[in-house]
């Protein structure tokens, strides 16, 4: 058996064995072969062609395989299923050709996450470069620990158009995550159309932390951040944030406030002071209406209905509203996730994500003993929102400092006292905005612990080794400057030159 080697691709793959030789050279006449009959990987050649268009300047183009089997060139094969799943790929790379083979056409996408980075760096340049583009011979079999490997963007706090969570979604689907759980509404903005419900968009849209003018997603671009999301087998879910963290919708509608009085748009920081009223049947009819719209627009199976920091809400009142709004959910056919207060529900939620280190989690535990599964979101860990350390520029530091060896090294099996790999749907990476404001601030608070949270999320942990991984890492910042992406220079990180 050929030895094992260590390929500067993060996430880390199951499985990566050196075959010999000088391996493949990306040149002038390569091919892209798809198989016939099969127009989602003929998709993924196509963008795949176009990506390495940009920077080699070649014709690469995709082509429909023959029969006997073509040799040479790029090939997408689809397999039986076999050890694979869903997102699971082989690539195997020869001095005569690269074969990727998956049983799904999301295994394949994950596999060409895999071959951009075992091309030379320039190759994610955006203007045409000098070779030689070679891959090294080399064959991964690879496949993930945890289904879900998300990322959180807050686009409440303040907003981020169209493009800019499109950005994003490039950068995350780089890492192989595969779900975007976008934060539309919070106490400093409403962020998405509701037809029913005008004003919420209209007025809860137009402000953000700091006093700028906010703004919101019509259907027409929420459906078109789903849609890019699905070309990248990403999943968006949905949150709108209840009963607290609800001032630009208690803003906008006076009637959802239990004393009939509309308060002022929110502009600050503070959080857990708003709640809508429980005890009005309109507060239930404004959720039915907004959690349809949202369903109605979302092709995913998830809904997220916040539930945090509901503070000024008694706990057994808190408990009975979840409940109702989770049937709400149920109704419009989408399964409820809910922050980790939701798992004082019974039900709890069939998934909830914990995320608040300075509280208990026998709550969390006790819900996954009922067989609801958990998404880990240690703030301590995972949010990207924490400085780095006390000079870091933006952020906040309630959780403490998270360097990038704090976001890479823990275990979701062993983070929580009995929760095991078992109870765990997967992780997810929390990008707050309250302090971020443009794309360069949410890439330098991302970068480069995304990349590590994503491995966290993938890689067996047999695979994930700090050493290995901070090495890996520095590998990746000739990319990074490649696509333009803001980073931060950890000192923890060997970053060459
Ligand atoms: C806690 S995490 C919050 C957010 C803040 C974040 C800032 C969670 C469920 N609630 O509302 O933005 O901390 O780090």
């Amino acid at each position: 058996m050929q030895p094992s080697v260590d390929l500067s691709v993060i996430p880390a793959p199951a499985s990566a064995r050196g075959t010999g030789g000088a391996g493949f050279a990306l040149t002038r006449s390569t091919r892209i072969l798809t198989p016939p009959g099969e127009p989602a990987v003929a998709r993924i050649g196509a963008d795949l062609a176009g990506g390495l268009r940009r920077s080699t300047g070649y014709p690469l183009p995709v082509a429909r395989a023959g029969r006997p089997r073509e040799r040479g060139g790029i090939l997408l094969e689809t397999t039986g299923g076999g050890q694979l799943g869903d997102e699971g790929y082989e690539l195997e790379v020869t001095g005569a050709a690269v074969t990727l083979r998956a049983h799904r056409p999301e295994g394949l996408f994950r596999g060409v996450q895999t071959l951009r980075q075992l091309l030379p760096a320039a190759i994610e340049g955006s203007t045409v470069r000098r070779g030689p583009w070679r891959v090294p011979a080399v064959r991964v079999v690879d496949r993930p620990r945890f289904a879900w490997r998300g990322a959180a963007l807050d686009v409440a706090r303040h907003f981020f158009t169209v493009d800019e969570v499109k950005r994003y979604i490039d950068l995350i689907s780089l890492y192989k995550l595969n779900v975007l759980h976008l934060h539309l509404t919070d106490d400093q903005g409403w962020r998405i159309a509701v037809d029913g419900w005008p004003r919420l968009a209209a007025h809860g849209g137009s402000s953000e932390v700091g006093g700028g003018r906010g703004g919101f997603y019509t259907k027409q671009d929420y459906r078109g951040i789903v849609r890019y999301a699905q070309d990248r087998y990403v999943t968006v879910v949905p949150e709108i944030d209840v009963p607290g963290h609800t001032n630009a919708a208690l803003a906008s509608y006076p009637e959802l406030n239990c004393d009939g009085h509309a308060p002022e748009l929110y502009t600050g920081i503070d959080v857990g002071f708003t709640s809508l009223c429980l005890d009005k049947e309109v507060t239930y009819r404004f959720l039915d209406d907004v959690i349809g719209e949202v369903a109605a627009l979302t092709p995913g199976p998830y809904l997220h209905i916040g539930g945090d920091e509901a503070q000024t809400v008694p706990d057994d009142r808190y408990a009975a509203f979840i409940e109702r709004v989770q049937r709400i959910v149920r109704a419009h056919g989408k399964r409820a996730i809910g922050w980790q207060e939701t798992a004082k529900a019974r039900p709890a939620p069939s998934v909830v994500q914990y995320w608040n280190v300075r509280s208990a989690s026998d709550e969390v535990r006790q819900a996954a003993e009922q067989g609801t599964k958990l998404v880990l979101s240690p703030a301590s860990k995972v949010y990207l929102d924490m400085k780095y350390d006390s000079g870091t520029r933006l952020g906040l530091e309630w959780a403490g400092h998270v360097e990038v060896r704090d976001a890479y090294d823990w275990d979701p099996a062993t983070l929580l006292d009995g929760v095991g790999e078992q109870d765990v749907l997967g992780v997810e990476a929390q990008l707050w905005s309250e302090t971020l404001r443009s794309v360069g601030d949410m890439e330098f608070m991302a970068f480069p612990r995304l990349p590590g949270i994503a491995e966290v999320g993938w890689s067996p942990a047999s695979a994930r080794h700090w050493d290995g991984f901070r090495r890996r890492l520095a590998a990746q910042a000739p990319r990074w400057s490649a696509m333009a992406v803001n980073y931060h220079r950890s000192p923890q990180v060997p970053w060459a030159g």
